[in-house]
């Protein structure tokens, strides 16, 4: 007789492919949004982790992009407009085995969203978050969001907005996320490395991906020329484990398109999940206080 893992050593599970985390869901985003990209990118580097998509749990918010979980074949919920990081905190703590992806758009993450965010960096779960900035409220037609540059003209600001964009890479930065990354999906390998590597880093990580509107976003903002502005972090020989370097170069944030690795931890502190698992463990034992 042989044992379960001897069975399982001798027929091991088939590798995974990207096909095997599309949904059936035909996608509904414009012809041309940048969306299409990260959610193949997605689709590969999950292929690449391996995990089966019911190990997986995706939630997002509201808007074009929230819809992504939907075209995966991973547990998805399309939730509440900028409250995909708390509901996802929720899901990691019930199931910590549970690989926990959340996505959204710039509106979702830092505008009704934002204040979400700096609480998920501090408590540090193993969640990897991924924006898909278009600097616009594609969903609802075009408004300017935190992210649209100064001067941008759209139905809710007709003489050009007065403020200055939220720095996402800066913002996450600022608050100590562990891992922070930008990619766009006219590289399309550069994008699924990213994703990959966000998702194996044992705690918050962050990847802004520059995912254009076609219907609404800048017309200086597109796939097209995205590639002719494109700036790979490795050509410019960025150290990523230097985080002052890392803010440095976040400060170019709608000026330089910066794409791979800002930041990442190279000592990354223990997840919320694993205090929690100790704190437990203590808790347990006779005579404990948790003190
Ligand atoms: C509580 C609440 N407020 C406002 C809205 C309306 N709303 C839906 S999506 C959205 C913004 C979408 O922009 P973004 O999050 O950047 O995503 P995109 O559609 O650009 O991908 C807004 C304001 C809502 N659904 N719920
Ligand atoms: S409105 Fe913009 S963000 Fe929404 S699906 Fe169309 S191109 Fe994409």
């Amino acid at each position: 007789m042989i044992s379960p893992s001897e069975d399982a050593a001798a027929c091991p599970a088939p590798a995974l492919t990207a096909k095997d985390f599309r949904s059936d869901l035909k996608p509904i985003w414009c012809p041309g949004c940048g969306d299409y990209g990260v959610v193949t990118a997605l689709y590969r580097a999950l292929a690449a982790i391996g995990r089966p998509a019911h190990e997986i749990a995706f939630v997002s918010g509201i808007g074009c992009s929230s819809r992504i979980p939907g075209y995966t074949t991973a547990y998805g919920f399309n939730s509440v407009h900028g409250r995909a990081l708390p509901i996802a905190q929720g899901i990691k703590m019930a199931n910590p085995e549970l690989l926990v992806l959340v996505a959204g758009g710039d509106g979702d993450g830092f505008s009704i969203g934002g204040g979400h965010v700096p609480h998920a960096i501090r408590r540090n779960p193993d969640l990897t978050y991924l924006v898909m900035d278009n600097q616009i409220y594609g969903l609802t037609k075009g408004q300017v969001s935190p992210t649209s540059a100064r001067g941008t003209q759209s139905p809710t600001s007709v003489y050009g907005s007065m403020e200055e964009p939220v720095n996402p890479l800066l913002y996450v930065l600022a608050y100590g996320a562990g891992f922070v990354a930008q990619g766009v999906p006219a590289d399309m390998d550069g994008l699924t490395k990213i994703i990959e590597e966000a998702i194996r880093y044992p705690g918050f990580s962050f990847v802004n991906i520059q995912s254009p509107c076609i219907s609404f976003g800048s017309p200086d903002n597109q796939i097209k020329n995205q590639k002719a502005k494109l700036r790979k972090l490795s050509d410019l020989g960025h150290d990523p484990t230097n985080r002052l370097r890392a803010m440095e170069l976040a400060q170019d944030y709608g000026r330089e398109l910066y794409t791979g690795v800002f930041y990442r931890n190279p000592n990354p502190p223990p997840t919320y999940e694993r205090r929690i698992a100790e704190l437990q463990g203590r808790l347990a034992a006779p005579g404990a206080t948790g003190a």
